[in-house]
């Protein structure tokens, strides 16, 4: 039987629960920044979050809700100069250490990395998200703990799309079947499973009761389950929940 290689991890929603008090208040902050009246209270945000990528989520926002906004001539600027801001807000926000990481998350990481398991991230978000969130929960350093970090707009199509899994094997130079996907919601799912990846979904409050057909198990958070748990999974000795 082949033996796990690899565990790539998806990061908003699974390493930290980042959505609502993290990115949902930096783009308010960028909102407001541009003279904009817009509020992403938390019930439209988990509507919104079906949008994967945070450029993509405020076209979606505009051509529903302010299409006024859409015809400007400057529009893509426009979606471009409020993510930049909103990423500004969302790194000194992390970096505030008012996101930490979910139960579990640290002892898994450092039992993988005691094992020499290799490591990756495959996330729609934005590679300086990324760097401020392994620094503010991890260590300085935990940018390198990662041999492969992709992230953000290096693939032209986001989750659900399986793009930025491929694109994470592809430089691991390993098969999905000696590797394990981390995943919190649908379309992270879709994606790892599109790439023919073995996937464990943690769920959280926005992706409770999404469809995880297909996941390995589907678990409340990592508290509970540790490196021998997860070979188990993949060995399917374990009943999926
Ligand atoms: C979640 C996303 C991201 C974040 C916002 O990423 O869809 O778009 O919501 O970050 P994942 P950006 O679950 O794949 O980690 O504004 O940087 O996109
Ligand atoms: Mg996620």
């Amino acid at each position: 039987m082949k033996t796990l290689q690899a565990l790539i991890f998806d990061v908003d929603g699974t390493l930290a629960d980042t959505e609502r008090d993290g990115h949902r208040v930096a783009f308010n902050l960028a909102f407001a920044e541009h003279g904009l009246d817009w509020n992403w209270d938390e019930g439209l945000y988990g509507e919104l979050l079906t949008v994967t990528g945070g450029k993509e989520r405020i076209r979606h926002f505009v051509e529903r809700h302010a299409t006024d906004v859409a015809g400007r001539p400057d529009f893509n600027a426009l979606v471009a100069a409020l993510h930049a801001t909103k990423t500004e807000h969302y790194v000194r926000l992390v970096a505030s250490g008012q996101l930490p990481l979910r139960p579990g998350v640290a002892r898994l990481i450092n039992e993988a990395r005691a094992a020499g398991l290799r490591l990756a991230i495959a996330t729609t978000t934005t590679p300086e998200n990324v760097e401020a969130l392994l620094r503010a929960t991890m260590a300085p350093d935990a940018m390198n703990w990662f041999e492969v970090i992709g992230a953000g707009d290096v693939v032209p199509a986001k989750k659900p799309a399986p793009d930025i899994y491929h694109w994470v094997l592809e430089r691991l130079e390993l098969a999905p079947d000696v590797c394990l996907a981390l995943e919190d919601s649908e379309n992270g799912l879709a994606a790892s499973l599109g790439a023919g990846i073995p996937t464990l979904i943690t769920e959280n409050a926005y992706t409770r009761g999404q469809n995880f057909g297909g996941a390995l198990a589907v678990l409340p958070d990592l508290g509970e389950v540790d490196l021998t748990g997860i070979r188990k999974y993949i060995s399917n000795q374990l009943p999926v929940k």
